[in-house]
């Protein structure tokens, strides 16, 4: 059984459309805590971190918006999650996917004390920009970058051990803009976009590179996008992208991770309470919460005799 360690994390600076802020109360309402217990496990809520006073930092990138805010989160939410993995297992209820560059910085952290750091990004998007190259300026695209040790981020503090780039596995990705397949095709990434997917199915990619990470007795970040659903299963997200996993594809997804038992830290990102049908997606990842965590949504009975 797992310590889960809930870490609110409502950061709405990372992108344009109001409403990610509203993503921890979502969690904790559609019944996160109570699913995890109910599983066996053990759950602490640190409540919602803040973020402190806003610097003055600016970027040459003119672009960019909110560097003071996503820097301020970003220390803390790295501070928040090094005390977490100290304990168990951190779990950040985002909050939008800026939320990253501060829980991919702790995981980055906690491995520099021995075993290596492994990151699964489920998510449409690749997520590869830096700040000093974005043209959207939208910082919630520049995780993957930031956490791969890429130039372009004079503005945040230094990673603290950058993953190397055959670690990271994208999943899920089917809209990716010319500048990022040009960083992507000159990176060691492993890229299962969908094409790959709707080729070997989610089962075999996923396995594989659960296997590389057993095999490097790696730790293992997870960083689920709400957005890595099709917007049918999932509709509370400001960045739809049609094609995405299904409701059974996403918790396969998680049933490996589960069945793997190389989970590390979790991030929950991108979900916009205010765009939701009655909460549909928030109980929705919730339940993919659930698979992650050990529970299967069909039993599989063994055949008698
Ligand atoms: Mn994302």
């Amino acid at each position: 059984m797992t310590h889960c360690i809930l870490i609110g994390a409502p950061v709405d600076s990372g992108q344009q459309r109001p409403g990610c802020l509203m993503g921890p109360a979502a969690y904790r309402v559609a019944g996160i805590a109570r699913t995890l217990a109910a599983l066996g496990h053990t759950v602490e809520d640190m409540g919602d971190i803040d973020p402190g006073p806003s610097g003055t930092e600016t970027s040459a990138n003119a672009a960019v918006r909110h560097l003071p805010e996503t820097l301020g989160w970003t220390r803390a939410l790295a501070a928040a999650g090094r005390a977490a993995l100290a304990r168990g297992m951190p779990v950040f209820l985002g909050g939008d996917h800026s939320l990253s560059l501060g829980s991919a910085a702790a995981a980055a952290h906690a491995a520099e004390a021995g075993r290596p750091l492994f990151v699964l990004w489920l998510d449409a998007h690749s997520d590869i920009h830096s700040v000093e190259t974005t043209e959207s300026g939208n910082l919630h695209g520049t995780p993957v970058g930031y956490l791969a040790g890429h130039a372009g981020f004079d503005a945040f503090p230094p990673f603290p051990a950058p993953v190397p780039e055959a670690n990271i596995c994208l999943f899920g990705i089917r809209s990716v803009d010319p500048a990022e397949h040009a960083a992507l095709a000159a990176t060691d990434i492993v890229v299962n976009d969908m094409r790959v997917l709707d080729e070997y199915g989610f089962a075999v990619p996923m396995r594989a590179f659960l296997e590389k990470v057993r095999a490097a007795d790696g730790m293992l970040h997870v960083s689920l996008d709400v957005d890595f659903l099709d917007p049918s299963v999932a509709p509370a997200v400001g960045t739809t992208v049609p094609g995405g996993a299904t409701f059974r594809e996403a918790h396969l997804v998680c049933e490996l991770i589960h069945e793997s038992g190389l989970m590390t830290s979790l991030d929950l990102v991108e979900l916009n309470p205010f765009l939701d049908e009655k909460g549909r997606t928030a109980r929705m990842m919730v339940d993919l919460v659930g698979s992650l965590m050990g529970r299967k949504v069909f039993d599989r009975p063994t055949r008698a005799g």
